[in-house]
């Protein structure tokens, strides 16, 4: 699939720290320790409505993620899937009476002018589930073929044992295992099945549904082999970060890694495993399902700056669940007018501290909001000596910081 076009990302004197952030898995803040190429996986959407607030930010925290290694001297290699078919999205298609391909297309377009709009950096590989069914049902049948999966009428389940590790990803109990799995798609009470988590790796064929000829028969791919798959492919096993939001946690990172686990023998699937909170309105997790949505197209529609949208989902920890309130908005455009104000005047003092103080709050688990409070306090006193009279003369290392390392462009 074709990604989306890169901003233009300034480079900033000398080089930012290593990145540390909160691993799921060992329930701490640790360094990431990239090669020189540092590598990320960030679960994509599922294309059957448009990008909400939720999303959005949840793809800037990974977006950060990114900017620090780059200031760090790494080559990032990022990849990015698109659950092209998928159960809800075949359902919303079947319901508006639309074509799920072209339901698909015209939301991963709106998804690609969202994410440009909002400055993040595209991934490499912008890999759909569509376009690598191929792949996906040789390990399937890699799996069949080491019995580490088996077949149950048309389907074919993995086993849990097979990665020898399952459970190090979530550390749930099994019994909040067995809850979150039926919560979020999965299917615990199927009879025939060897154990209640093991999860789907093939649907085969049904009536009125897509289908592709596998080597595993006909049928479609399971959620999490596929999201396993692609990962595995583009940047081998061990990677350093795998991402998504926190309803991710299980069972879809679980599973995915216990899959390429098992198939490969290599342990572990992630190095890190990286999780945003959920962004609420009105005191539930935005989601598609819900309904309780504001949409970044609707925003950019109504003439809202992509730029105080970013400032906005930005003011608050990735890794905390927050609300959006009718306040955020005009606060951030607020902000982002001081700013823009500020590295126009030509009273600004020199802005090497800022750049300091923006890398040493980044490189600790993404403190945006120190990191966006040290920018406030250097706008502060910029306004503060200023008598009004701007000019173009403007201190380009504020400008630089602000736009390399939080995305925004003032
Ligand atoms: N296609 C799968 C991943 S392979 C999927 O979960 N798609 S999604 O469209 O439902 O979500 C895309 C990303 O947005 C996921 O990382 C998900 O965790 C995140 N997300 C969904 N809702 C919210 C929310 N309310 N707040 C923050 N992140 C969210
Ligand atoms: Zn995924």
């Amino acid at each position: 699939m074709q990604s989306w076009s890169s901003p233009d990302n300034p480079v900033l004197p000398g080089t930012g720290g290593p990145l540390r952030l909160y691993d799921t898995a060992t329930g701490e803040v640790r360094p990431t320790a990239p090669g020189p190429t540092a590598k990320i996986y960030v679960c994509g959407i599922t294309p059957y409505d448009a990008t909400h607030l939720g999303h959005a930010a949840t793809y800037l925290a990974f977006d950060l993620v990114q900017r620090v290694w780059l200031d760090a001297g790494h080559d990032v290699h990022y990849v990015q899937n698109i659950t092209d078919v998928d159960d809800p999205l075949l359902e919303r298609a079947k319901d508006t009476g639309t074509d799920w391909k072209s339901l698909a297309e015209r939301e991963t377009d709106l998804f690609r002018a969202d994410m440009t709009a909002l400055r993040a950096l595209p991934p490499r590989d912008y890999v759909g589930v569509v376009e690598s069914v191929e792949e996906i049902a040789d390990s399937v049948a890699a799996l069949l073929k080491e019995s580490l999966a088996y077949r149950l009428g048309d389907d074919i389940y993995a086993t849990t044992e097979g990665s020898g590790h399952f459970g190090y990803e979530s550390r749930y109990s099994h019994e909040e295992m067995l809850q979150l799995f039926a919560e979020r798609g999965g299917d615990p009470e199927r009879e025939g099945k060897r154990d209640p988590l093991d999860a789907l790796l093939w649907r085969g064929r049904r009536a009125g549904e897509p289908f592709w000829d596998s080597a595993v028969g006909q049928g479609r791919p399971g959620w999490h082999i596929e999201c396993s798959v692609i990962a595995r492919s583009r940047l081998g096993m061990s990677f350093d970060v795998q991402g998504g939001g926190s309803d991710l946690r299980f069972p879809h990172h679980e599973h995915s890694a216990a899959h390429a686990e098992a198939l490969t023998g290599q342990w572990p699937f992630a190095r890190h495993y990286v999780h945003a909170g959920m962004i609420g309105l009105d005191g539930e997790k935005m989601s598609k399902s819900r309904g309780n949505l504001v949409f970044v197209s609707k925003l950019r529609g109504a003439k809202v700056d992509p730029m105080a949208i970013r400032l906005a989902l930005l003011d608050g920890h990735y890794r905390s669940d927050r609300e959006w309130t009718g306040g955020r908005l005009p606060a951030a455009e607020k902000r982002l007018a001081e700013w823009r104000r500020a590295v126009r005047s030509p009273m600004a003092p020199d802005g090497s501290a800022v750049l300091d103080q923006v890398r040493d709050r980044l490189a600790d688990d993404l403190d945006t909001e120190s990191a966006i409070a040290a920018v406030d306090r250097w706008a502060a006193s910029t306004l503060q000596q200023d008598a009004g009279d701007t000019d173009e003369r403007s201190p380009k290392l504020v400008r630089d910081t602000v736009d390399a390392l939080l995305g925004i462009e003032l």
